[in-house]
């Protein structure tokens, strides 16, 4: 992302100005580069590096200020080229190394993620997870990078990660991740493996030099971008009659186990497993599914099983409110496509206007909002540490039908799991946008557990410290 800002003139700089900010200062931790265009004659030269250092490597965002008096000036500039990313190749040392490693392999496990990937890379790894019979999981909210109704993917490790892959995991003795950055949630708070050491073999695929040895050190680090590595790591011989076929097996018949609803409660009024079972079925292999921050998200990410030509996007920051706008662009950029955005009440309620630009540009994205009355995620918490003391985490909510009406797209409040099915058809017949509530039962806080048992397991383990 480039991003172009208005500045005050180069004259009032230090004034603090009418909305004057120093955006070096205020995005340098948040930004790959920020830079002021002082001086008309330098936009071809700072443009071209703003989009070249964005997209090189590990892309990242770039601000540009400009100031407004800056903007009136002319000059003759000659017309550049286009930008170019940089992305490096696998040496052939280092492809030969990782295929010794492997091949010394007993419980090896693939761990794909982070950006840069495209559809061809995407099937060049497929056919080397298939070649090699080796079990893929995948780095929070990168779900789409593997089909994942291919015997090879075995789960994510997002927020909500399978207890089964986790300790699989950990008793691997080979991790090659590739595009990963093995961050907090990935790496489950840094616990899959120690630091620095990670106690196996470590191969690290990045297509940025200092993403390489951050955390974990590796035994083999390669820079590359992922389709580069991607139709060089197909290419490879593959290792014949590999000595873990039994274990990618169980792994892959642990995440379909995981498919099966968590029985919660005595069939409930709306049964979310059995909702999102019926949404793995119906959306389309090229469906493009967004998702916002919360504990609904869980829902999707367990559930329903992303595809290849379809999409995942969702925000690793974890920052709420992506769900809708997302949602919405992604609709703009494949208007046939169906899209569907999963968002909380809370997260609906920070950027769900962006509806208005849905109904403004003629597109219909389908949101489907778990509506439980709470920042549910901050519940969670507040029961897990606190039982019983809720403060803040309540929501008084509008009518989400007649808010989906004062839009102009369709709108329908779903409370029983029969009625879901006919409410999603007629939100996709409708083609103008959609908001479908589901109106969930509270005690529903995650996909494994309710929120009375996580206040019960956090009552007596405070009875346990006082006796
Ligand atoms: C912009 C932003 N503000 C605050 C948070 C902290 N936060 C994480 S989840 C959450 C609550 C989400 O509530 P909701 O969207 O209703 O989803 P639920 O957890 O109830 O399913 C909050 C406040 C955040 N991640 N992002
Ligand atoms: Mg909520």
């Amino acid at each position: 992302m480039v991003v172009l800002v208005g500045q005050v003139a180069r004259h009032q700089i230090d004034r603090e100005a009418f909305q004057e900010v120093d955006f070096r200062k205020m995005y340098a931790p948040l930004a790959k580069w920020v830079t002021q265009i002082d001086l008309a004659e330098r936009i071809p030269e700072l443009m071209n590096q703003a989009f070249q250092v964005a997209t090189s490597g590990r892309p990242g965002p770039v601000v540009v200020a400009l100031p407004e008096d800056m903007l009136r000036e002319t000059a003759a500039a000659a017309v550049v080229g286009p930008y170019r990313a940089v992305r490096a190749h696998p040496g052939a040392a280092d492809l030969a190394e990782l295929r010794r490693l492997l091949g010394a392999a007993e419980r090896p496990i693939v761990l794909v993620g982070g950006s840069g990937w495209t559809d061809a890379a995407c099937a060049d790894i497929a056919r080397f997870a298939r070649a090699n019979d080796l079990p893929v999981c995948c780095s929070f909210r990168r779900q789409d990078i593997v089909d994942n109704r291919l015997p090879a993917f075995v789960g994510d490790l997002g927020t909500g990660a399978a207890p089964t892959l986790v300790d699989r995991f950990k008793s691997a003795d080979l991790v090659l991740a590739i595009g990963a950055r093995i961050g907090e949630i990935t790496s489950q708070s840094y616990t899959l493996m120690s630091v620095p050491d990670p106690g196996k073999t470590l191969i690290h695929v990045h297509a940025a030099a200092e993403e390489l040895g951050r955390v974990f050190r590796p035994t083999l680090a390669i820079q590359s971008g992922m389709p580069e590595f991607a139709a060089a790591a197909a290419a490879l011989e593959p290792i014949s009659a590999p000595r873990w076929a039994g274990w990618r097996k169980e792994a892959r018949a642990e995440y379909e186990k995981g498919l099966i609803p968590t029985a919660l409660a005595d069939s409930p009024a709306l049964d979310l497993g059995r909702i999102m079972n019926w949404l793995r079925e119906r959306l389309p292999d090229d469906a493009i599914v967004t998702s916002d921050a919360g504990n609904f998200s869980g829902w999707p990410n367990r559930f329903l099983q992303y595809r290849r030509p379809g999409r995942q996007l969702g925000p690793t920051s974890g920052a709420m409110g992506y769900g809708v706008p997302a949602a919405v662009a992604a609709k703009l950029v494949h208007p046939a496509r169906v899209v569907v955005g999963f968002c909380g009440d809370g997260g609906f309620m920070m950027t769900g206007q962006e509806m208005a630009t849905a109904f403004g540009e003629g597109v219909g994205p389908i949101i489907l909002l778990f509506n439980n009355a709470m920042y549910g995620t901050i519940r969670m918490h507040q029961e897990r540490r606190f039982p019983g003391r809720i403060v803040g985490t309540a929501l008084k909510n509008p009518d989400f039908a007649a808010l989906a009406a004062a839009y102009g797209v369709f709108g329908a409040s779903v409370g029983r799991t029969e009625e879901f099915a006919s409410a999603f058809e007629a939100a996709v017949a409708s083609k103008r946008g959609a908001i479908v509530e589901l109106r969930m039962d509270p005690e529903m806080i995650t996909t494994r557990t309710t929120l009375s048992a996580l206040r019960r397991r956090a009552e007596s383990a405070k009875e346990q410290v006082r006796a």
